[in-house]
Order: C-alpha cells, then sequence, then structure tokens
C-alpha cells in the first residue's frame, strides 16, 4: 500500500472478503494510485462503517470501493452517508454464489446510486480500474499508469490459442 495520502478506500464487510478484494487492491497498487483497506461491517461494526463514510471525504478520498458477500448492505449504506462515489463489488457467497450479494449491491433505489461491478475477482479488479479511471480524469499520472496496464494487457493476448493439456 502506498504511503502518499490515500485517494481510493477499499473497504469490505469481513476478514472472508479479503481473498477477493485484494485482487483489487493489487491492481490500485499496480497502477500506484494511494489507497487504504479496511474492515467495515454493515452488520458487526455499524458504528464503525458510519464514522468510515462521513469522514472519507474530509480525509482525502475520492473514490470508495466496497466489496461484500450475502446481505450486503455495505456499498449501500455508504453511498447513504457520502457523495463520493461508490464502487460495489459483490463478494461470491457459499449459498447462493454471490447473486444474493449482487442483488443487495445492485438493485439501490432511485436518488443513492452504487456502481455496481461483477461478482468476485472480475468485479474486483474492475473496481479498481474504474476508480483509477475517475482519478485519471484529473491525475496525469494515474491516466498514464492506466493506459500503459491496458497496453500490456492487450500485448498479453495471444493471436492463436494453445493446448493447456486438458
Ligand atoms: C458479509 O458476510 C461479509 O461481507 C462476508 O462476505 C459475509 C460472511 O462474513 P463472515 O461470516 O465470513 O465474516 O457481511
Amino acid at each position: 500500500m502506498s504511503a502518499a495520502q490515500p485517494q481510493v478506500g477499499m473497504v469490505m464487510g469481513s476478514q472472508s472478503d479479503w481473498a477477493t478484494l485484494r485482487h483489487g487492491a493489487e491492481t490500485l497498487a499496480q497502477l500506484d494510485v494511494p489507497h487504504e483497506v479496511r474492515i467495515v461491517s454493515a452488520h458487526r461494526t455499524p458504528q464503525r462503517l458510519v464514522e468510515y463514510a462521513t469522514g472519507a471525504r474530509a480525509r482525502g478520498l475520492r473514490v470508495i470501493i466496497a466489496g461484500a458477500g450475502g446481505a450486503a448492505h455495505l456499498p449501500g449504506m455508504l453511498a447513504a452517508l457520502t457523495p463520493l462515489p461508490v464502487f460495489g463489488v459483490p463478494v461470491e457467497s457459499h449459498a447462493l454464489k454471490g447473486m444474493d450479494s449482487l442483488l443487495s449491491i445492485v438493485q439501490m433505489p432511485a436518488g443513492v446510486p452504487v456502481g455496481t461491478l461483477a461478482i468476485g475477482k472480475a468485479g474486483a479488479i474492475n473496481a479498481a480500474l474504474l476508480a483509477a479511471a475517475v482519478l485519471a480524469l484529473t491525475d496525469e499520472r494515474i491516466a498514464t499508469a492506466l493506459d500503459a496496464w491496458r497496453e500490456r494487457q492487450t500485448a498479453a493476448v495471444a493471436l492463436v490459442p494453445v493446448d493447456e493439456g486438458n
């Protein structure tokens, strides 16, 4: 994690979400986006949630990424309490494969938006890329890093498929 003033706040409802969200944190690190990572549970630590959300903008955060699973109220509650853009990552649950998480996060009422990403690792990575794209609107260094990241991704795609032994 960067020592610079965090611009992205990444929060998750439980330690168990880190296996998913860490992919987003790694992407932010690859782009050298200053960020912080916290466990904030809408259900188990509601007061921590209120303090985090209401203080986020004043502390210099510009985007929040929130990942949670099951009855995933965290992104919506954060969005209700902060004017910052909130991107929600549905964590894949054991019981319902993340469909519960997805629907909990995506079906916000009009007036309180959460930008909802895909279930699981892809959503975590894309939330980081989206957060970087928002910051890149006003930060040339991050814009350059994002362009380079996409160029590397393109260069890594082979033209012809190979047998992978299965
Ligand atoms: C949610 O409940 C968390 O976001 C997590 O995805 C899910 C299960 O949490 P644990 O029981 O693993 O702590 O609040």
